[in-house]
């Protein structure tokens, strides 16, 4: 029965995530993660997944191992053409649900050093920031797959698939 409890107690501590050893770390909990495969070749493709921060936060940087170069993206209409480019930041007010999804916010990973292939996974680092400019980081491993699983928000109504670079 002791065994069992702490089970439970550590799939509730893994739902959220923060591995910055601080202990007021800010925690944010991720939801339906993933980025999409890529064919070889192919130097970027994007990451995707919902955010709810405990307390409000901006997401100010990401990283990967496997990408020269990592950005937070949003999607903006410039005349009658949808463009993405990069924001310095996406704020992540405190309890609310923030999406990146295909045709809105999304992570981009460019200059890949490797495809991304389906059914593996690819290592990202979120940097966030508090009101007080403290950051922190939190490490994922996003699973790589061709479409959004179960249960991840819709792409972005209005807007076929977008070219990346
Ligand atoms: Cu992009």
């Amino acid at each position: 029965m002791t065994v069992f409890k702490v089970k439970m107690a550590m799939l509730a501590a893994g739902a959220l995530v923060a591995l910055n050893a601080m202990a007021q770390a800010p925690a944010v909990k991720i939801d339906t993660p993933w980025a999409r495969a890529t064919v070889p070749g192919q130097k970027g493709t994007g990451a995707f997944m919902t955010l709810t921060a405990q307390q409000s936060l901006r997401l100010v940087g990401v990283a990967s191992p496997v990408a020269g170069v990592a950005e937070i993206h949003e999607m903006k209409m410039e005349g009658d053409v949808m463009r993405m480019r990069a924001i310095a930041a996406l704020d992540l007010p405190a309890g609310k649900s923030v999406a990146l999804r295909p045709g809105g916010y999304h992570l981009m990973l460019m200059d890949l050093k490797q495809p991304l292939v389906k059914d593996t996974q690819v290592p990202v680092t979120l940097r966030f920031a508090d009101a007080q400019g403290k950051t922190s980081e939190m490490q994922l491993s996003l699973p790589i797959a061709l479409t959004a699983p179960a249960g991840a928000p819709k792409a972005a109504a209005g807007h076929g698939a977008h070219k990346h670079h």
